[in-house]
């Protein structure tokens, strides 16, 4: 949605009759139970109530099983927020109930690249973006953009749950009674899947109603927005590799600093430990400083430049190597490429320690150069730190789990993969 809409939902509740009422929290809202009209930024609004709009429960408006209830809210701030279920919350958001809310700014901050525009000039490529900022804050431009929730499964409950359901097809039932404790999850998730189906296409056949998936791309110096919300009951520490994040905002507040409240306070993060019904945003990017060789292959034959701008990197945003960290321009190559033997456990390295096969240099690959990735990117695990949660019921590789490529400049990233 988009900052200064109203916005009107409509649950319906079509859970089977054993689960009983059902009902939506919109967390950093103010919520109207029927609808709202003329609300703005100067005024809360009117809300008006409408006929059989539900039942009232201990958090929110409820639906019975068969019938609706519709609420209304002014999404008055940009950021990243959550719904979930109000209803036996605890055991209705282990099965699923909980959801984000994207609100972008209304207007285009000055000095954020303008919606229908591509940063380093990938031939075909679109332009996935939903805004060109995240805030209305020149710091929160960025380039591309992925949503991570996580959650956790016990599956010990969801056999309890399907038992007591199957049970009583037709109402009335007895209320569904769960025992949440001990909680023991075995499957471990981000939007709903775990790896290796993190990294299957958005609504790929086998998860059809699924539209979103775990598998960021992006090209170097390209800023990479990270919408990391905490769902379920436990804390994950999402580890990011390749580089820090730098945090803009937690539950859509942006951390600003106390001193002149517009330069950017939140800290650089290895890092995301998630929490709840927590939101953070932030901003990631990559440049291959740090790596000590030259990255886009210059060394032999060469009409590139790269001209240090006050940070040390390349800055012009029209250029391949945009976002070049200069110091390794030209520099001969210090690694040896790894055996090929290691392609047996590396379906992402890409045959060269180049970004690109067809780069600005290819005839001077190293000799015994595998190119098996087309994209030649780079692999850079993203994931929970806590261990157990990158299996699948105690199966390793699983869970939490994905890959962030970092693509050739040249390489048009395709972001409906
Ligand atoms: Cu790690």
């Amino acid at each position: 949605m988009t900052e200064g809409d109203i916005v009107t939902v409509t649950l319906a509740n079509n859970l089977p009759p054993a689960a009983g009422n059902t009902s939506m929290v919109f967390s950093g809202f103010t919520v109207c139970v029927g609808n709202l009209a003329g609300a703005s930024a100067a005024s809360p609004g009117t809300c008006t109530p409408i006929a059989d709009n539900g039942t009232p429960g201990l958090l929110a408006q409820e639906a019975e099983v068969g019938k609706k209830v519709t609420y209304s809210f002014y999404a008055g701030r940009p950021g990243t927020f959550t719904y979930h279920s109000g209803s036996q919350a605890d055991l209705q958001i282990e099965m699923g109930l909980y959801g984000a809310i994207v609100v972008k700014p209304k207007t285009t901050v000055a000095g954020c690249r303008p919606l229908g525009s591509t940063l380093t000039g990938a031939a075909g490529e679109a332009d996935s973006r939903l805004a060109p900022s995240a805030y209305n804050h020149k710091d929160s431009c960025y380039d591309r953009e992925y949503l991570f929730q996580f959650a956790e499964i016990d599956s010990r409950v969801h056999d309890d749950v399907q038992a007591q359901v199957q049970a009583c097809p037709v109402a009335p039932c007895p209320q569904l009674q769960a025992t949440m404790e001990p909680y023991k999850p075995n499957y471990f998730v981000i939007n709903g899947r775990s790896m290796p189906d993190l990294m299957d296409a958005p609504y790929a056949s086998t998860y059809p109603n699924q539209p979103y998936n775990g598998n960021p791309h992006m090209h170097p110096g390209e800023k990479l927005l990270m919408r990391v919300v905490g769902q379920g009951r436990w804390q994950h520490p999402f580890h990011f590799h390749g580089n820090h994040a730098r945090v803009l905002a937690r539950d859509g507040n942006m951390l600003l600093s106390a001193a002149d409240n517009t330069s950017l306070a939140g800290p650089l993060l290895f890092t995301i430990p998630t929490v709840s019904g927590q939101t953070v945003d932030a901003i990631f990017s990559w440049s291959g400083k740090g790596l000590n060789w030259d990255v886009y292959n210059h060394r032999a034959k060469d009409g590139s430049t790269c001209v240090p701008d006050a940070s040390g990197f390349h800055s012009v945003k029209t250029d391949p190597n945009y976002g070049e960290w200069c110091a390794d321009h030209l520099k001969p190559i210090p690694v040896t490429p790894p055996d090929p033997q290691i392609m047996a456990n590396g379906q992402w390295y890409g045959g060269t320690p180049y970004l690109g096969i067809t780069g600005f240099d290819p005839v001077n690959l190293p000799p015994g150069t595998l190119n098996q990735n087309p994209s030649a990117g780079y692999a850079y695990m993203w994931h929970s730190h806590n261990e157990r949660e990158i299996t699948t019921n105690d199966v390793f590789p699983g869970g939490q789990m994905m890959m962030l490529i970092i693509d050739a400049p040249q390489w048009p990233i395709d972001e409906t993969f």
